[in-house]
């Protein structure tokens, strides 16, 4: 028998990636998608399965974390042996906009999961896990985070996580399930949301050296991160839920970067040296050096500059996780650097926007997205 895994937010980036991984270990995986008025399944489309193949091994249910008899209904049908529980309003932004949806779905959904095993009596069949965030650090206690470090939510985001975190660990305790957080910091890839940082500053770095766009504009730029690549991250969900008891663990690589130096990083992929001066919203990105013959970018131009518009009420300014406990435990170890990860994604936006220059040089008008 096949093991079955539910996975919410399958569309996402996680999603994408960890159903991938199941697939290749033999699981049926079946994952909740929400109704859109657009296609929204691009980042698992090459994984669909037509009617031609017997016993499909990925199925897709519609449904969502704010609706309790949706979740109940797909959690009974489906039997699930492990819950991954990945769906999230994830922009931490944006919460500051819906901080009651955001509650809503990343806090009460949480609750919907762990409320329907019980009432469906599975606690002794299904794991689950829970999308925990290296956001719960918040205001910064003391580094590197470990599994051991005081929370302080600075976002309704992560105080709605912080509420998940919670009552994953309780219902744990309280009903003896295999329930786990993964406190996952920053993880990144060619697949990530267009309006997170790093994706945001990838596909800027393609279309300026393509000719598409003329500046990045970016929020804090002192922000120190730990970025790593969500391939490596979904490996560490895995065995999250292996073990022999079920654990908390923080997922990282241990070395925290500002946000200015990953913007140098992505430029210099392209063979473009930046240079930064002024200060806060002054603060302007200029080009020091090109040695791509490809692209024609004069010493001097402003490339990138500050919208103050990113900025956020309350700022997580640093964090850097302690891996200690899932190297040691799990065996777990990221296989990409920051180097390769900045290298793939820049890689990945210059082949993804060059056909946009095709059609630019053919007359067509092209279409520019803004946040
Ligand atoms: P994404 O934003 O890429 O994906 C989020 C997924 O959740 C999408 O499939 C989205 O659907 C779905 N979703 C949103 N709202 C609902 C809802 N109400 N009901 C059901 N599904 C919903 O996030 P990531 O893949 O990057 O992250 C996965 C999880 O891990 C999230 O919970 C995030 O908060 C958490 N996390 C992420 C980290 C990171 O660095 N990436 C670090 C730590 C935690 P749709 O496609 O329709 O929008
Ligand atoms: P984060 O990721 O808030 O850490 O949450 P994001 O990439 O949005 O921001 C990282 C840092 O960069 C600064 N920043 C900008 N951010 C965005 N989005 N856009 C900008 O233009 C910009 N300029 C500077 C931010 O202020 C911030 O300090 C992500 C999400 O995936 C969460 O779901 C997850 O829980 C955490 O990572 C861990």
């Amino acid at each position: 028998m096949k093991k079955k895994a539910l996975i919410t937010g399958i569309t996402g980036q996680d999603g994408a990636y960890l159903t991938e991984l199941l697939l290749e270990k033999g699981y049926e995986v079946h994952g909740i998608k929400r109704r859109s008025s657009q296609f929204n399944t691009d980042r698992i489309d090459h994984l669909y399965q037509g009617p031609e193949v017997e016993n499909r091994s990925l199925v897709l249910h519609y449904g969502d974390l704010t609706d309790s008899t949706n979740l109940i209904r797909i959690i009974q049908q489906v039997q699930p042996d492990e819950i991954y529980n990945l769906g999230a309003m994830s922009h931490v932004q944006v919460s500051f906009d819906v901080p009651e949806y955001t509650a809503n779905a990343d806090g009460i959904g949480t609750l919907r999961i762990l409320e329907a095993i019980r009432i469906l009596g599975l606690q002794d069949k299904t794991r689950i896990y829970q999308a925990s965030t290296s956001e719960l650090y918040g205001l910064v206690q003391a580094v590197p985070q470990s599994e051991t470090t005081p929370f302080y939510p600075r976002s309704p985001y992560a105080v709605a996580k912080m509420y998940a975190y919670w009552i994953t660990v309780n219902y744990r305790e309280a009903y003896g399930m295999y329930a786990c957080n993964g406190i996952l910091f920053n993880h990144e890839s060619p697949l990530r949301g267009e309006t997170f940082v790093t994706r945001k500053i990838t596909r800027g770095v393609a279309k300026i050296g393509l000719g598409l766009q003329d500046m990045l504009y970016l929020g804090n730029l002192d922000a120190r991160r730990d970025w790593g690549h969500a391939k490596d991250y979904v490996e560490a969900m895995y065995l999250i839920l292996q073990q022999p008891s079920p654990s908390d663990f923080v997922i990282a690589t241990g070395i925290t970067t500002p946000v200015r130096e990953f913007v140098k990083l992505a430029f210099a992929e392209i063979g473009v040296e930046i240079g930064f001066s002024g200060t806060g919203v002054d603060e302007k990105g200029f080009v020091v050096y090109c040695n791509n013959p490809d692209y024609q970018l004069e010493i001097g131009r402003e490339v990138v500059a500050v919208d103050p518009k990113y900025f956020r009420p309350t700022e997580v300014d640093l964090l850097v996780g302690d891996p200690t406990k899932s190297n040691q435990l799990l065996n777990w170890k990221p296989k990409y650097d920051l180097q390769m990860l900045v290298s793939e994604m820049v890689e990945a936006d210059v082949e993804l926007f060059k056909k946009d220059q095709l059609l630019k040089e053919s007359g067509y008008v092209i279409k520019n997205q803004y946040e």
